[in-house]
C-alpha cells in the first residue's frame, strides 16, 4: 500500500500533453486498482482531480473506466485522450488548467457564494435570485435554444437505439436510466452555453467556473406498474456532516416534461433548515433513511431548453413518470476548482 506520503511523482510532471497534474491522476488510478493506494490518498486530491478531468472536456466515468479496464501506459492514455477529444486541447484551455493546478496546489481556497461580485450580461432576475435564497432552486428559462435540445434529445435517441415514435423500442433493450453517452458536439454545445454559464456564476459570485461532462438520462413511461425512475427516491449527493460548504446542482430539460412525466423533485426551501432538522435527528437515526416524502417534494415542471438549478442541500430525486412520453435530460453543471468540500463524508 502506498501511502500519501509516499506518492513520489509531482503534480509538475507532465507529458507529450504539457497538461499539469495529469500524470499523478494517471499514476494514482492505475496504483488504485491494484489496491496499492491508501484511503487518504484516494480522496485528498479528489477536487484537482475532478476539476481537471471535466476542465479537459471528459468528466470522470470514461477516463476511470478506460484506467481500470486497460491499465494504459501514460503515452497511451494521453492518446487515448487526444482521440476522445478529437483533437489536442487547445493552448488557451491548457494555460488555464494549468494556472487552475499551480492555484489549487497553493492552497487559496475560497469560500462560496462569493458575495457581491458583480457578473455581466446576468440572466436570472432579482426575482430569480430571491426565489433561489427562498427556496433554493431556480428554473431558467431558455436556458439553450429549442434547435439545440432538439439536437442533443436525437444523440441521446441514437444512441440508445430507440425510436421516440415507437414505444416498444424504449422497453426492448437493456436500458434503465442514466444515458452514458458524454461526448457528442450537441452535448457539449449545451455545456458551453452562455445563458447557463451566466446562471452559474451568477449564483456562486465568480466567473471562474468548470462545466462538468456528465451523464443523461431518459425517464421511460411506467410499464405494468414497476418504477423504473431513476433516482426517484429522495437523496442528497453531498455528505451531511455539517458545516455543508455551498453547491450546485443543474440539470437541462431537452424535453417538455409535465409534473406526471417524471419531473425532477425536490424539497423546496429544505437548505435553510437541513441543520437544525439534522440536529434535531438522534444519534441512531440515519438521515438518508428518514421518510423524505413526508417533508413534501414538489415537480419542478419545465419546457424543452429550461435549465433546473439547485442547491445540493435539497433532497431530490427524480419522478416516476405516469405519462406518456419519456422525460429526456442533460446533466449540466458549473463549479469553481475550490468548491467546498467537508472532509467527512457522513
Ligand atoms: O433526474 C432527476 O430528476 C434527478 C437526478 C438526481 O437525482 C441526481 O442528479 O442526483
Amino acid at each position: 500500500m502506498i501511502a500519501k506520503s509516499e506518492l513520489s511523482i509531482s503534480s509538475m510532471e507532465t507529458g507529450e500533453l504539457g497538461l499539469l497534474h495529469l500524470r499523478r491522476y494517471w499514476t494514482k488510478r492505475l496504483l488504485e486498482v491494484e489496491n496499492r493506494l491508501d484511503q487518504e490518498s484516494v480522496t485528498a486530491e479528489y477536487r484537482l482531480d475532478y476539476a481537471l478531468m471535466h476542465g479537459l472536456g471528459l468528466g470522470i466515468i470514461e477516463p476511470l473506466e478506460y484506467l481500470f479496464h486497460h491499465r494504459p501506459t501514460y503515452t497511451e492514455f494521453e492518446q487515448w485522450i487526444v482521440q476522445k477529444l478529437g483533437g489536442y486541447p487547445d493552448s488557451t484551455l491548457l494555460e488555464r488548467l494549468n494556472e487552475m493546478v499551480r492555484r489549487y496546489l497553493e492552497q487559496s481556497h475560497q469560500t462560496y457564494p462569493i458575495e457581491g461580485k458583480n457578473i455581466e450580461d446576468p440572466v436570472l432576475s432579482a426575482d430569480d435570485l430571491a426565489f433561489w435564497q427562498e427556496y433554493g432552486y431556480v428554473v431558467l428559462r431558455n436556458a439553450v435554444s429549442i434547435e439545440d435540445c432538439r439536437e442533443a434529445e436525437k444523440a441521446i435517441w441514437n444512441f440508445l437505439g430507440m425510436n421516440p415514435q415507437t414505444p416498444d423500442s424504449w422497453y426492448n433493450g437493456t436500458h434503465q436510466f442514466w444515458v452514458s453517452l458524454f461526448q457528442h458536439p450537441a452535448l457539449n454545445k449545451n455545456r458551453a452555453s452562455r445563458r447557463i454559464r451566466k446562471a452559474f456564476e451568477q449564483l456562486w459570485g465568480t466567473d471562474d467556473l468548470w462545466a462538468t461532462v456528465d451523464r443523461s438520462s431518459l425517464n421511460r413511461p411506467e410499464r405494468d406498474g414497476i418504477d423504473i425512475s431513476g433516482p426517484s427516491r429522495l437523496h442528497w449527493d453531498v455528505s451531511l456532516a455539517l458545516p455543508m460548504p455551498f453547491g450546485i446542482q443543474g440539470l437541462l430539460y431537452l424535453s417538455d416534461t409535465s409534473a406526471e412525466q417524471g419531473a425532477f423533485r425536490c424539497i423546496p426551501g429544505f437548505h435553510r433548515r437541513i441543520d437544525q432538522w439534522l440536529k434535531e435527528l438522534g444519534p441512531e437515526q440515519n438521515p438518508r433513511e428518514q421518510d423524505l416524502e413526508s417533508l413534501g417534494p414538489l415537480a419542478v415542471t419545465g419546457s424543452a431548453g429550461d435549465l433546473v438549478l439547485w442547491h445540493h442541500a435539497l433532497p431530490h430525486g427524480s419522478g416516476r413518470n405516469l405519462a406518456n412520453y419519456p422525460r429526456v435530460v442533460q446533466y449540466i453543471t458549473l463549479f469553481p476548482h475550490d468548491y467546498g468540500v467537508h472532509p467527512i463524508w457522513k
